[in-house]
């Protein structure tokens, strides 16, 4: 496999100006007919070969102006289709025969419990018919859709329906036909026995809008919510962003095989089912806010990434970083704000950090790749997200959505790059953003190191910030980023002070400017010395290094003004007390909880809280994985200990408090997905995690009771997790049992269950994966359950994954072997947690390093050798 680069980038030779397609679908011999009408691109040499991508394609057929060519006019390849002499502007047809239905990578057209649907993005189209499928490439569709009326009655694709009727043989077609050019990426089709809901938009210009969710039948009662999340998502973007729909039907589809979450084709997006199904009794608070986050996500791609798309793969970003900051506003609108943000910084700080710290670490803007599809990763969404973030904090909401307006308007119908959105943004702002563009080329999280000093006798408060970013693969120079660090200075009280730098004032909270290695910056008229409160609300994605003594920190936890930083300080006050008792561990000390962080605890747990949904998230110890991200040698096992630990001993000595907490927190209103009962329950959940953690005897009978109580799958699954998690398994054993009876037919629900048992810390946790894995309900074919069984296992069961003895690796690895010959893209993810390897023990790294040679002897798909051979390099 070799390498593509962002440098060698050509524009395209032959632009399609319209693309009609004829599917006459059948399992295992679908025949696709496509006619385009081509047109020679300007400045190309009229001696240019036409050269077309094609994947796993029989062709049958090939002619240009209805003229068959002859076998040396043409040459075909497992990748391409190439016509050496072709006329400036023609129209090509071709027929090509495949086989949906042993199609296990799901990319392209393939079978899904016996429906029909595709997935195109990046490079799925070229396995339906030959095609110059490259983004930049932009064509009106019409496609017929020719199918048995008995197994599939429902016929999908982009646009509107334009025609309808019954054929000979118990077929039937439909025509579609979609007036929007666009990439090859965005098309779709669905064919099934499929039954929907239906409501009705009316955009602000007054565009009546279909809008119809599509599922299998029993299904049916889990569509609600996501029609709802639709209708806000509609609004919400045109009071946010001024962005209008533009059809007169948009259409969500659930299946059940599916790569990732969900897909943005025009009109006609596809979702896992994971991504879009929804109900009280079988889904939990926070699959419901990721629900609505996710069809808003690919709602709001119709205009940012459809409308306006990617001149080619390496601008990835343009569309996703975007699209995901749009619908984190979104959630943060409609949500808890303060919390929507501790939950993107999180993953942030965890997933992606590690994947920037580790040989698969790439700039938000790669410059190559071998497969494209390994780069829909943390860095180019998340950190992506977090790069537009800043660009809005720097211009402010009200310029921002001006750069955002003509953006869309100058680029409206283009395939454009990262540069003419930020363009848009200097132009509106007259900002230079010349430096800031760095965020994108340049991989690696930077480090920024503080050091202060406070002057009594000329009341100045001198910081100085400084930034380092360490080497990455390919990247062994760094220069300085535009960095904005967002911050305040707390007085005595804890209120904020008055900030004034060279005579000018700047209110109460502020953001410093870091564009250099190292900067000074002096607040004058400082009456004493203040505890800086830094990096507001995550102004910047980068590792903070300050040292602040607990009493700060705890300082800051109570009194900061930025919400944010309040929960912050909180979460490195208790990094600093796991810290003591790891040592402890590894010294073989007994661990004992320090009397100042247990006050700190019982004072939040008993102060009433204005703000639940944030007090949950105080009261949560940071994870094994951020944990194990500040480590410089990863110790698996004290990291698992010190937290299990922790979280017992304050369950015991904070019982009473926890125990009121608990009570108070009951509700018997009737369940909403809400932002107050979220809100409550996940206080209250958090409350019975400490109790259970105690060990005694009552915690679990109140976790019985809330799981036999039934009323909501939120606290079923809580308690759930409570009893099953039980060092001694026969509390959990009855639950998981009637947990599984009651719920063997719902797949979803299936895999709650398998991940509740395998994230348990009990030491049979691997062969219970193993168990599994032969359960009826598992099938390594379906990415859902993979990512259930064995991406929980493996991501939220540490210290069974790395166990001593490699087992948790060779699983790993078998799992990736198996799936490489199946479904590449899901490999080549699952394969990940075996590359970061760089700071674990000498021991642990020899059996990762083992289980990858064991992985790369195998004949690889270019997805899992791209991923393997960064790793071994
Ligand atoms: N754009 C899709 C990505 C699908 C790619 C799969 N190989 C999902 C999204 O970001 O909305
Ligand atoms: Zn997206």
């Amino acid at each position: 496999p070799h390498a593509i680069y962002l440098k060698d980038y050509q524009p395209p030779r032959y632009q399609v100006e319209h693309t009609e397609l004829r599917f006459d679908l059948a399992p295992d011999a679908t025949r696709v007919q496509a006619t385009l009408q081509i047109a020679r691109a300007p400045g190309t040499a009229s001696d240019a070969a036409l050269v077309l991508d094609g994947d796993h394609l029989t062709l049958e057929h090939v002619a240009i102006d209805g003229q068959p060519l002859e076998p040396g006019e043409f040459e075909v390849t497992d990748r391409a289709l190439t016509i050496y002499t072709v006329p400036e502007r023609f129209r090509l047809d071709t027929e090509v025969v495949l086989a949906p239905a042993s199609n296990t990578a799901l990319e392209g057209l393939y079978q899904s419990n016996g429906m029909f649907c595709t997935q195109c993005e990046p490079e799925g189209f070229r396995r339906i018919t030959f095609y110059p499928d490259r983004p930049d490439v932009m064509a009106t569709f019409t496609t017929t859709v020719i199918g048995d009326q008995a197994a599939t009655p429902i016929l999908l694709a982009n646009g509107n329906p334009v025609e309808r009727g019954e054929l000979p043989d118990g077929r039937h077609f439909v025509t579609w036909n979609d007036p929007h050019p666009k990439p090859a990426y965005l098309f779709a089709l669905v064919a099934g026995n499929l039954e929907k809901i239906e409501d009705q938009f009316t955009t602000q210009g007054g565009r009546e809008v279909t809008l119809q969710i599509w599922v299998e039948q029993q299904n049916l009662d889990k569509t609600a919510f996501a029609m709802t999340a639709l209708k806000h998502s509609m609004r919400w973007d045109e009071e946010r962003f001024g962005r209008e729909y533009d059809l007169d039907l948009f259409m969500i589809v659930a299946v059940d095989d599916f790569n990732m979450g969900a897909m943005e084709n025009k009109g006609l997006n596809i979702f896992n089912s994971s991504a879009v199904l929804a109900n009280p009794d079988t889904t939990v608070d926070a699959m419901f806010q990721r629900i609505e986050g996710i069809v808003a996500h690919e709602y709001f791609h119709n205009w940012s990434g459809n409308r306006v798309t990617c001149r080619d793969w390496f601008q990835l970003a343009l569309k996703e970083g975007f699209t995901v900051f749009r619908d984190q506003l979104f959630s943060s609108d409609m949500n808890s704000a303060p919390v929507k943000r501790i939950e993107d910084v999180a993953l942030l700080r965890t997933a992606q950090f590690a994947e920037d710290s580790g040989p698969t670490a790439h700039p938000v803007r790669p410059d190559h790749f071998i497969e494209i599809s390994n780069f829909y990763t943390l860095t180019v969404y998340e950190k992506g997200a977090e790069v537009v973030r800043m660009l809005c904090n720097l211009l402010g909401w009200e310029t921002f959505r001006k750069g955002s307006d003509l953006y869309f308007e100058r680029f409206d119908g283009q395939a454009v790059r990262v540069e003419d959105f930020v363009d848009c943004m200097a132009e509106v702002s007259n900002l230079d953003l010349t430096q800031f563009m760095r965020w994108y080329s340049q991989a690696g999280t930077p480090e920024v190191s503080v050091d202060s000093a406070y002057d009594a006798e000329r009341r100045t408060f001198t910081l100085t910030l400084s930034q380092h970013t360490p080497a990455t693969p390919g990247q062994d120079e760094k220069a300085p980023l535009q960095i904005p660090v967002e911050m305040g200075l707390l007085d005595e009280q804890g209120a904020d002070m008055a900030l004034v730098i060279d005579g000018q004032s700047h209110g109460s909270s502020t953001v410093l400017n870091l564009d250099e290695s190292t900067k000074q910056f002096v607040f004058e008229d400082v009456p004493h010395a203040p505890v800086p409160s830094l990096l507001r609300g995550f102004s910047a994605p980068v590792k903070l290094r300050q040292t602040l003594t607990r009493e700060q920190l705890s300082f800051l936890m109570r009194h900061d003004s930025d919400g944010f930083n309040r929960w912050d300080a909180g979460q490195q006050l208790a990094l600093k007390e796991l810290e003591t008792l790891m040592a402890a561990y590894r010294h073989g000390d007994e661990m004992v909880l320090d009397e100042f962080f247990v006050e700190t605890v019982r004072s939040l747990v008993e102060t009433p809280a204005s703000d639940k949904a944030v007090l949950a998230e105080m009261l949560t110890l940071p994870t094994e994985a951020f944990i194990a991200e500040q480590q410089t040698t990863v110790d698996i096992d004290a990291i698992h200990q010190a937290r299990r630990f922790a979280i017992a001993r304050l369950g015991d000595t904070l019982f009473e408090a926890f125990e009121t907490l608990y009570t108070q927190e009951q509700s018997d209103a009737a369940y909403a997905p809400d932002f107050d009962q979220i809100a409550q329950r996940s206080l209250k959940n958090v409350a019975l995690a400490y109790l259970c953690a105690s060990g005694r005897e009552e915690a679990f009978a109140y976790a019985r009771r809330q799981f036999e109580a039934n009323a909501n799958m939120t606290d079923v699954r809580a308690a759930l997790t409570q009893l099953a998690h039980a060092g001694d398994t026969s509390i959990g054993d009855p639950a998981i049992r009637a947990f599984g009876e009651r719920w063997a037919h719902d797949p979803l629900v299936m895999d709650q269950w398998f991940a509740t048992q395998v994230s348990r810390p009990h030491e049979d946790a691997l062969e219970r994966v193993r168990f599994l894995m032969a359960h009826p309900a598992f099938s390594i074919k379906n990415p859902n359950r993979v990512r259930a069984l064995i991406g929980t296992f493996v991501n939220q069961n540490r210290v069974n994954f790395h166990r001593r003895d490699g087992q948790g690796y060779r699983l790993l690895a078998d799992v990736v072997i198996e799936l490489n010959r199946l479904n590449p893209e899901i490999a080549a993810r699952m394969v990940l947690p075996l590359t970061r390897f760089k700071r674990l023990d000498e021991t642990r790294r020899a059996l990762m390093l083992e289980q990858l040679e064991r992985i790369k002897a195998e004949p690889l798909s270019r997805n899992v050798y791209e991923v393997v051979d960064k790793a071994l390099t």
